[in-house]
């Protein structure tokens, strides 16, 4: 397999996708709802998933592609080449804010990440790792992360922690929220987990997301030396649902040991 190849095909269909994206800004999006009424997809979500599609198939077809709003394959296993795609994470922000929002693309190859992309289009700041090559804003290197402590901690986590149905007691968090140095909400799991990489944030913990949500920031933080499990410690499952913990080196442990009681909840 040209991975090479793939990587720098990557890079330019997510350049090309957000082009796309900055084009939709001038025009009036088609707003629905999925699974809640908060749970929002627009026209460009689509396009760009089915833009994404078009070009894998095209170049790689037989690659397995994962994409939020459905366009992909229904898959039950990771065997093979899967792209997972995230055309527009942060959807919210993107239709409220139209910032906040990034373009998420990770490469698995059976099961283990192999390329990772968050494109930050409105900063027009690309995100990228190939595993064992080192992470990139753009062209510039991200420095390894270093070690910190919770009490010089910015932790970013958001307020849904206290919905019923997420069955994680959000008094577990109370502890960490009040010795942590401050807490952040930016509303989009890709960037959040830059954030990680590249130290502007020290953790991240949410209760509930899909794999195409965490499917590239695994690989860029893993590739800098930061941990990302579920919140019990556990490795991430790339076919359901998940919880998530990324956090600097040391700091995941003693997060994990003194705070999330090693799972046991
Ligand atoms: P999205 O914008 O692609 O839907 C917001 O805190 C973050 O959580 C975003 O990354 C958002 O992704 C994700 N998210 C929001 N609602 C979700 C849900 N019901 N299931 C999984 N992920 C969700
Ligand atoms: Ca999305």
């Amino acid at each position: 397999m040209n991975w090479d190849h793939i990587y720098a095909q990557a890079k330019q269909w997510v350049q090309e996708a957000g082009n796309k994206i900055r084009l939709s800004f001038d025009e009036i999006l088609t707003i629905q709802s999925k699974t809640n009424p908060n749970d929002l997809v627009t026209n460009i979500d689509k396009d760009i998933e089915q833009f994404f599609i078009r070009k894998i198939r095209e170049v790689y077809p037989e690659h397995k592609i994962m994409g939020e709003e459905g366009f992909g394959d229904k898959l039950v296993s990771l065997d093979g080449i899967v792209w997972m795609i995230d055309p527009i994470d942060g959807t919210m922000n993107f239709i409220h804010q139209q910032r906040n929002f990034a373009i998420s693309l990770g490469v698995y190859e059976n099961g283990v990440g192999k390329i990772g992309l968050i494109y930050d289009v409105v900063h027009d700041e690309l995100y990228h790792a190939s595993c064992g090559n080192g992470a990139f804003i753009n062209e510039k290197p991200i420095p390894a992360l270093k070690e910190t402590t919770v009490k010089e901690s910015i932790i970013a986590l958001n307020a849904t922690w206290v919905m019923e149905n997420h069955r994680i007691d959000h008094k577990l968090m109370i502890p960490l929220v009040k010795d942590a140095r401050g807490t952040r909400s930016y509303g989009s799991a890709a960037l959040e987990m830059v954030f990680v990489a590249t130290g502007r944030v020290d953790a991240y913990l949410s209760m509930r997301l899909s794999p195409w949500d965490f499917a590239a920031g695994t690989i860029i933080v893993e590739e800098l030396g930061g941990l990302v499990t579920n919140l019990r410690g556990e490795k991430l499952n790339f076919l359901t649902q998940n919880s998530l913990f990324v956090a600097k080196p040391g700091l995941h442990q003693t997060i994990m040991k003194d705070y999330l009681k090693d799972g046991k909840w």
